[in-house]
C-alpha cells in the first residue's frame, strides 16, 4: 500500500494491562468491576464519571489486549493507529503516584507499539500518544520530565491530555513550561474531553449518556481550546501541534464569531497577535465528525482560516474504541462521511484518511 494511501486512526483508545488492574483494585471510580450479565455469565464493567448509572460499561480485552486491537484495525482496513489511553488520565491520584503510574504506562506503550507489527520497512502499524500527570499538586519539573520522557520513547509521537491542567485548566500560567517543553520535543497534544460542562445543564429528564456525550464534550474541548487561544498560548509556541479531539467540538462553528467577541473586547484583543480565526489555522483536527456536511465544514472552516494563518489544517482519521467480530458503527460513519464530503476529490479523501495524519506525525512527506 503507498504510504499516501493508508488508513490511519488517530483517536483510539486502550487501558493498558497495567491501567486495567489498577482499576479492578480500585473500589471509587474509575474503577472496573465484575458483575452476573443479563444472561447470568461474569462481565466486566467500566465507571469513568461519578454521576454515570452505576452499571457502567462495557469493557473487554479490545482495551487491553494487542491482538485484539489488531483484529479491530483488521476488520476496519486500518492500517495504523495512533494509541491513546482512555479517560480519566490519572488525575484522581495524588501527584506523586501519578508521576510514577504516568511513567510506567508510557514505557508499556512504547514496548505495546514496537513489538507490534511493521506495515513497511520505515512504518510500524502501532504508534502511541503518552500520559501526562497533570494532576492538582503536580511539580513543573516532573511535568516536564515526563514530556522529555515520552520523546526519547521512538514510537510515541505526543501525548493525550485533558481540560483541567493542574486544577486551574490549560490557560494556566503554571504550565507555561510544560507547553515549552511540548514544543521543543516536537510532541503532538492530542486534547481529549473527559469532565464535560456543568451538569445542571441537563435538566432532570433522564437522556443516558446522550447530553454529556453529544454535547458536553465537544463543548468541553471548545471550552478548553478557547481558553488557550485567548491565553496567548498559540502565540507563545508557534509550533505548539494541538489536535483536538470529535474535530474540535464546535469551534469551527463559533470560530467567527469569537473573532468578533474579541475584536469587540479590547482587554483580549490586545492579547492577541491575530483574527481569532488565525488559530483554527494552526490547530489539527480528527475527523470524528459522524457525517459529510459537518466534516466538510470543519475543513472549509480551517481552510478559511488559511486566509489568516500559513499552515495547514488537517482532519485525520476515524475513532475507534470496542467491537468484537462486527463492524462498528462509530468507524464505518466515520469513514462515510470522508467518503461523501461535497467536492473531496481522491486526493482530499486520501489526506483525511491518512495522508495529513502521516506528515503530522512525522512519519511521512
Ligand atoms: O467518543 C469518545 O472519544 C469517548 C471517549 O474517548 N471516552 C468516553 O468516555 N466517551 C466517549
Ligand atoms: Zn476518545
Amino acid at each position: 500500500m503507498a504510504a499516501g494511501k493508508l488508513l490511519i486512526d488517530v483517536h483510539t483508545h486502550v487501558y493498558l494491562p497495567r491501567y486495567a488492574a489498577f482499576l479492578r483494585s480500585r473500589t471509587d471510580v474509575p474503577r472496573i468491576f465484575t458483575r452476573t450479565s443479563p444472561e447470568g455469565q461474569p462481565e466486566e464493567r467500566l465507571l469513568i464519571l461519578d454521576d454515570e448509572p452505576p452499571t457502567g460499561r462495557p469493557v473487554g480485552a479490545q482495551y487491553w489486549d494487542r491482538d485484539e486491537k489488531l483484529k479491530f484495525m483488521d476488520l476496519h482496513s486500518i492500517d495504523m493507529s495512533v494509541v491513546s489511553s482512555a479517560n480519566p488520565w490519572l488525575d484522581f491520584l495524588p501527584a506523586s503516584t501519578a508521576h510514577k503510574l504516568a511513567e510506567e504506562l508510557n514505557v508499556d506503550l512504547e514496548d505495546f507499539c514496537a513489538t507490534g507489527p511493521t506495515l513497511s520497512p520505515t512504518l510500524k502499524r502501532l504508534y502511541g500518544f503518552g500520559l501526562l500527570p497533570l494532576v492538582p499538586g503536580a511539580s513543573t519539573a516532573e511535568l516536564v520530565s515526563t514530556v522529555e520522557q515520552i520523546a526519547r520513547l521512538p514510537h510515541l509521537k505526543g501525548l493525550i491530555m485533558g481540560t483541567k491542567g493542574v486544577g486551574k485548566g490549560l490557560d494556566d500560567d503554571a504550565l507555561e513550561p510544560v507547553w515549552a517543553a511540548i514544543e521543543q520535543a516536537g510532541l503532538i497534544v492530542f486534547l481529549h474531553p473527559h469532565y464535560g460542562v456543568d451538569k445542571n445543564a441537563w435538566g432532570e429528564k433522564e437522556n443516558g449518556h446522550v447530553l454529556p456525550l453529544a454535547l458536553g464534550f465537544p463543548f468541553e474541548t471548545t471550552i478548553a481550546t478557547t481558553r488557550l487561544i485567548l491565553a496567548g498560548v498559540l502565540d507563545r509556541y508557534p509550533s505548539l501541534k494541538l489536535l483536538l479531539a470529535h474535530s474540535g467540538g464546535a469551534l469551527p462553528q463559533l470560530s467567527s464569531r469569537l473573532a468578533s467577541c474579541v475584536t469587540h473586547d479590547p482587554l483580549v484583543a490586545s492579547r492577541l497577535q491575530h483574527d481569532a480565526r488565525f488559530y483554527l489555522g494552526r490547530l489539527h483536527f480528527d475527523a470524528v465528525a459522524y457525517g459529510a456536511e459537518e466534516l466538510g465544514f470543519v475543513a472549509d472552516a480551517a481552510g478559511r482560516a488559511h486566509a489568516y494563518a500559513s499552515t495547514a489544517a488537517s482532519a485525520t482519521a476515524s475513532v475507534g474504541a470496542a467491537g468484537a467480530g462486527k463492524r462498528w458503527k462509530s468507524v464505518v460513519e466515520n469513514l462515510e462521511a470522508i467518503e461523501g464530503v461535497d467536492g473531496w476529490g481522491e486526493g482530499e479523501k486520501d489526506a483525511v484518511r491518512g495522508g495529513n495524519a502521516l506528515r503530522l506525525l512525522g512519519l511521512g512527506a
